[in-house]
């Protein structure tokens, strides 16, 4: 083992040489005499690190997984997976993210820099265990320190800023498994026209294919593709179309053809394209961690860039195999070996495990190879090893080429695999979790975590992708996913359909009013996104990495969103109200509709325990002390959004500022210094408020004032700007 220490103080510990994950950005490492915090025994191919926990430690992170904020009491695998069950048993669902922190007396950040399958024990055989058990010899292992907010900041400076998508994909989107042809994409668009309701993107899942081929477009189900792009492009709707990571083997398909000639697939042990089955039936993978498949890969997206298409979704890059040749063979055999037999029980559950178990099997995984690029020579690496990478890198593929079209433009993407260091080239979808409301929980806790890994364009299929959801399920999602970056209803073939109007009146009000409030609040969801990338914080934060209380350190469904709010959603059937837990005196905001704020339906809420009733159609958020939130007149697009009609809604016991970020929204000028920020300060002189607005945005016009002081009493304030006028007041 060799130790060095980066400038800022991330040690890092090298054991052998680990295959290149291209995770994390170059450092100035020197060589340490630091000794590694926990025990690491090291045999042939396997790498047991323990560290011992205390009774009281909290550990966060492993991103997207099952359970809770606090990660201990369950064991968890990170091995990317196509699991539609995301019951809490399972120990690996999509993403592999590998940084974890230990809270505490001393406070202990690890990231293990390691391509394949790493089993994290935490607390749950030996509850003051951690054991984490990694399936090879060839590691690094970061170890950060500090505060809470310090950890996972010198560890997302380490992985580089994230994935920034275009302003729009913090509109409502709606997806569903499919809509099934060009008619049906139309009636939908004119769905939300019909029912006046806010929306800026509609998906296409597989069925748009040509028999589920990538890159191609159903000529009978789509025959004017190109005409239906333009005609949503004159709506401001985007078309979001699907690319999954299987390609069809079928002669004469371009796609095919090439990668076969090139040898631009992942081949088997004797060297030929390995033969998976996904949706289209046989499939090849291609090698995306081959610089040059990598590159021809990617640059397929660019016809669709061509016609119009700005973002896709990528799925089924685990990868997910339904079945390999050899696997299928394998269990038709050994069906067909009992028949006629007087089976033992041991042998019926062989029969039936057999054909479960095709799917998604290690021995497929272990018999593909990759050239994987190496300091620009070739390696020949068996997938298993490296299996964590692949939807990072097919995900990439798409970005890198996106880049190589356009480099200025910010194209929208999303991934279902994923690995840390990806959240730099795309956003992710939570994957296949059901209508079920112990998922909206899920969707709360797991939003922390993917953040500490980078991922903070993220989000769940709002109203649950599998089984049908009920009117109350939906509202009550949304009232959590209102918040969340990506907001997209989605559910599968065979669901009870969920957009937003499919319900009853009521429901389609209430879905109305959410979604009209979750446009008003982009340009505080904006500016907190910007600046959490740009400082390398949180948008998400458990309690506890602001108060310090032993209960804040307990609290698993409450959430701090930027730097201003709290959000204490309800997930619970039938319920008329929660339990929230209020670390210091906060003013409550119950929100019902956007023009409803003129009641001023703020309230002072003291520290402590409080049952706050809310009815199905109140959602509640809790501003801070001494902190603003900005709203926006909501639009039925985000660009059509101004900063003409601002309200700005301030607890105020002494002075607040709050600065709001703005820029073009399509391009990367911002890093450029491109970007508008107008700052807002509210000094409370006892008698009355003092207010302040510097702003180089010229946009800003009429703002409302709602401040609320320590007694609980709202003054409402109205400053005007004009175009000429002086950009402060
Ligand atoms: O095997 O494309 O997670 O969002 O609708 C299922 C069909 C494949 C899984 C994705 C889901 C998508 C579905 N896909």
């Amino acid at each position: 083992m060799k130790a060095f220490i980066s400038p800022n103080g991330v040690k890092k510990f090298s054991f052998g040489k680990v295959l290149p994950t291209e995770t994390i950005l170059e450092s100035d490492y020197t060589l340490d005499e630091s000794l590694f915090y926990g025990d690491v025994i090291k045999s042939q191919d396997k790498t047991q690190i323990t560290l011992e926990l205390r009774e009281e430690d909290i550990v966060y992170g492993l991103g997207q997984n099952v359970r809770g904020i606090n990660k201990r009491g369950h064991i968890y695998e990170a091995f990317c997976s196509d699991d539609p069950n995301h019951t809490p048993d399972k120990k690996s669902l999509y993403g592999a993210h590998n940084f974890l922190i230990i809270y505490g007396e001393k406070n202990l950040g690890i990231y293990i820099d390691f391509p394949g399958k790493i089993t994290y024990d935490v607390g749950f055989t030996d509850s003051n265990l951690l054991d984490i058990v990694v399936e090879g010899s060839n590691l690094d292992i970061y170890q950060f320190e500090g505060s809470l907010k310090e950890i996972v900041n010198k560890f997302r400076r380490m992985i580089g800023p994230s994935y920034v998508p275009p302003k729009w994909a913090f509109g409502y989107q709606q997806c569903r498994w499919s809509y099934e042809d060009q008619s049906k994409v139309k009636e939908i668009a004119s769905g939300f026209e019909k029912y006046d309701i806010p929306v800026d993107a509609i998906y296409l899942d597989i069925d748009y294919m040509e028999d589920y081929k990538d890159f191609t477009v159903s000529k009978e189900r789509f025959p004017d593709f190109e005409a239906l792009i333009s005609e949503l492009k004159e709506k401001d709707i985007k078309l979001i179309p699907i690319i999954d990571a299987g390609v069809k083997i079928e002669d004469g398909y371009a796609v095919y053809e090439e990668g076969v000639a090139q040898n631009y697939f992942l081949n088997d042990k004797q060297g030929n394209p390995f033969v998976a089955a996904v949706w289209p039936g046989k499939v090849h993978f291609p090698d995306v961690l081959n610089k040059e498949a990598r590159k021809w890969f990617g640059d397929q997206y660019h016809a669709f860039l061509k016609m119009g298409i700005e973002g896709f979704w990528n799925d089924m890059n685990e990868p997910a195999i339904f079945y390999s040749e050899n696997g299928l063979k394998e269990a038709i055999d050994f069906v067909k070996n009992q028949e006629g037999k007087n089976l033992d029980v041991t042998t019926f559950f062989a029969l039936k495990d057999s054909i479960l178990n095709i799917s998604n099997a290690v021995k497929d995984y272990k018999s593909m190879y990759h050239r994987m690029t190496v300091d620009d020579g070739e390696v020949l690496v068996n997938h298993y090893d490296v299996h964590n990478l692949y939807g990072y890198n097919i995900t990439r593929a798409a970005d890198e080429g996106f880049k190589r079209y356009d480099n200025n433009k910010r194209f929208f993407l999303l991934t279902r695999a994923s690995h840390i260091g990806m959240a730099k080239h795309s956003g992710i979808w939570t994957g296949d979790n059901h209508s079920w409301w112990e998922h909206i929980k899920l969707n709360i806790q797991m939003m922390p975590s993917l953040g500490m890994a980078g991922f903070l364009y993220a989000g769940a299929d709002t109203g649950g992708f599998g089984f049908n959801a009920s009117a109350e399920l939906v509202v009550r999602w949304l009232e959590f996913s209102m918040f969340t970056p990506l907001l997209r209803n989605h559910s599968a073939m065979g669901t009870r359909v969920q957009e937003p109007w499919q319900f009853n009146e009521d429901t389609t009000k209430n879905l109305r009013n959410l979604i009209r409030m979750r446009y008003a609040l982009v340009p505080y969801l904006y500016s907190e996104f910007m600046k959490a990338n740009k400082d390398a914080n949180l948008l998400y934060a458990p309690l506890s990495f602001v108060y310090e209380d032993e209960q804040s350190k307990r609290v698993e469904d409450q959430l701090l969103l930027g730097d201003e709010i709290m959000i204490a959603p309800v997930y619970e059937q039938n319920a008329k109200g929660r339990y929230v837990y209020l670390p210091e005196d906060m003013v409550m905001y119950k929100i019902t509709s956007y023009e409803d704020l003129e009641k001023q339906p703020f309230e002072l809420i003291k520290a402590g325990h409080h049952y706050i009733p809310l009815e199905t159609h109140e959602t509640v958020i809790f501003i801070r002390k001494n902190r603003l939130l900005v709203l926006t007149k909501p639009q039925n697009r985000v660009k059509d959004l101004s900063n003409n009609e601002l309200v700005v809604i301030g607890y105020v016991e002494d002075s607040a500022t709050y600065q709001c970020y703005n820029d073009d929204g399509t391009s990367f000028n911002y890093r450029d210094g491109k970007y508008t920020e107008t700052n807002f300060k509210v000094n409370n002189k006892g008698s009355h408020f003092e207010v302040s607005v510097d702003t180089n945005d010229y946009s800003i016009g009429a703002i409302t004032f709602y401040l609320i002081d320590s007694l609980g009493n709202c003054k409402v304030m109205k400053q005007g700007l004009t175009q000429d006028q002086p950009r402060l007041v």
